[in-house]
């Protein structure tokens, strides 16, 4: 069995799916500013960071904006996001996920969250699973985002574990490149892994830590 101490979990597409408020918020503005956007456009912005979202559908509507724009536009998606945000509830984590943190934490595991969300701790909270975690990294915790490995080894280093002794769960190709990279091994979850995680699983429902363990 692996020798793995702490879990690290994504937040957005592992722990819940906020990916279909964040649409929402994107869509809000993009119809507001005339921009170019869609859920195949969406699906490209899991796991990266609000800025670099931005990038991506400005580029995608060949539109250049002062970062003064850019930081108004910003705040505007931020606030629709936060507003839909009033409306989560426990049940909206994803299958399985309470039951699979309460077995890990029974077995002495510690748990980490390195998401790229700088909501992230009002998201845990809505769920009431923030006392559920040992270390919260998110947004504010460092400055080069996945697929930068800086998150998720600044997390271990809260943790106080060796990335060789974490296991990370992630929903995007952004963030398993950036557990590999950080020495990490990885769970994907759902198709948008690509294919370099040690293990790809639909979700985490059914799941028990043992089995998982002795899988990897
Ligand atoms: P915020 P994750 C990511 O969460 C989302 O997948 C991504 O779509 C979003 O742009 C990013 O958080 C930043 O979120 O605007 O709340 O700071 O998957 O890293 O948990
Ligand atoms: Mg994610």
């Amino acid at each position: 069995m692996a020798d793995i101490k702490a879990f690290i979990f994504d937040l957005d597409g592992v722990i819940t799916d906020t990916a279909e408020l964040h649409y929402r918020a994107w869509q809000q503005l993009a119809d507001e500013e005339g921009l170019t956007f869609s859920r195949e456009i969406n699906e490209r912005l899991r796991g990266v960071s609000r800025r670099a979202s931005l990038q991506i559908m400005l580029d995608e509507s060949r539109r250049t904006i002062g970062e003064d724009l850019a930081e108004a536009w910003m705040t505007r998606k931020n606030d629709y996001y936060r507003a839909m945000l009033a409306d989560l509830k426990p049940d909206d984590a994803l299958p399985g996920v309470p039951d699979f943190l309460r077995q890990a934490r029974r077995m002495g595991i510690k748990i980490g969250l390195g998401s790229a969300s700088k909501n992230a701790r009002e998201v845990l909270a809505a769920l009431q699973l923030a006392d559920t975690f040992d270390a919260i990294g998110d947004g504010y915790s460092v400055v080069n985002g996945k697929p930068a490995p800086d998150l998720f080894v600044w997390v271990a280093g809260a943790l106080g574990v060796s990335p060789a002794n974490a296991l990370v769960f992630e929903d995007a190709e952004a963030g398993v490149e950036a557990a590999l990279a950080g020495g990490f091994r990885v769970v994907g979850l759902g198709k948008a892994t690509g294919d370099k995680a040690a293990f790809i699983l639909d979700g985490l429902q059914g799941v028990t830590v043992p089995d998982l363990l002795r899988r990897l």
